[in-house]
């Protein structure tokens, strides 16, 4: 039955995207987001600058110990807010296993793609830990499963992807250290990740990330002063 299923999406997609066209290579990202313990949260995944995209499949990952899925809800990108009918294949959730697998949207609009940023899915978490220290934990695409339409292939193609990072129990957006205080060893932190695109397992590089787009700009520093000798 899987199989079934699995094949006729792998048609519809073939199908579908038949008569878009220019489709290039783009970078798939996953929301980080600030939570306090036990709370729940959704987790965006964006596509970033696509140019005619019309379809994706996509597996994440997290870890079981720390979160557990609620649902997963498409997203309004491919659709144009509901202008457009869309296939859209509900997920299989593992809380046990940690996996979210054959995530899967596809548009249905006689060929044309959709061009520009936005939100592809939609997955709503639960923080289950309750622990009173603050820690980080992640939400990744797993790379191996992960595809999406590109037309001038005729085929399924991977992309670039950013994980997400899910900062828990954090006091302030500003301490980076996590001592309660935001001071000149938050500083020399935030410094030393200057411009950077923070990557999966980067911790420190997470925490000063206060804005939780990834990387460490003005924006973030602004939050560290906001915040500073508290
Ligand atoms: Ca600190
Ligand atoms: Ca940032």
């Amino acid at each position: 039955m899987e199989t079934v299923m699995r094949t006729s999406v792998y048609i519809l997609l073939l199908l579908g995207h038949a008569a878009c066209i220019h489709a290039q290579g783009f970078v798939a990202s996953l929301s980080s987001v600030s939570i306090s313990p036990g709370s729940t949260v959704v987790v965006n995944m964006t596509a970033q600058n696509v140019t005619d995209m019309c379809g994706f499949e996509v597996n994440v990952r997290f870890d079981p110990s720390r979160l557990e899925v609620m649902s997963v809800q498409q997203g309004d990108f491919l659709s144009e807010s509901g202008l457009v009918n869309t296939f859209w294949l509900n997920p299989q959730i593992d809380n046990a296993g940690g996996k979210v697998v054959n995530i899967v949207g596809l548009r249905l609009a006689n060929g044309t793609g959709r061009s520009g940023t936005g939100v592809l899915a939609r997955i709503q978490m639960r923080e289950k830990t309750f622990l009173a220290v603050p820690y980080l934990t992640y939400v990744v695409f797993e790379e191996t499963q992960t595809k999406f339409s590109s037309s001038l292939a005729q085929s399924l193609v991977p992309i670039g992807f950013l994980p997400a990072a899910i900062k828990v129990g954090q006091s302030m957006a500003g301490d980076n250290t996590l001592d309660d205080n935001v001071d000149m060893k938050d500083f020399a932190v935030l410094a030393s990740f200057w411009l950077a695109e923070c990557e999966y397992l980067q911790d420190e590089c997470f925490w000063s990330d206060s804005d939780n787009d990834t990387i460490i700009t003005l924006s973030d520093l602004l939050v560290l002063c906001e915040d500073w000798l508290r």
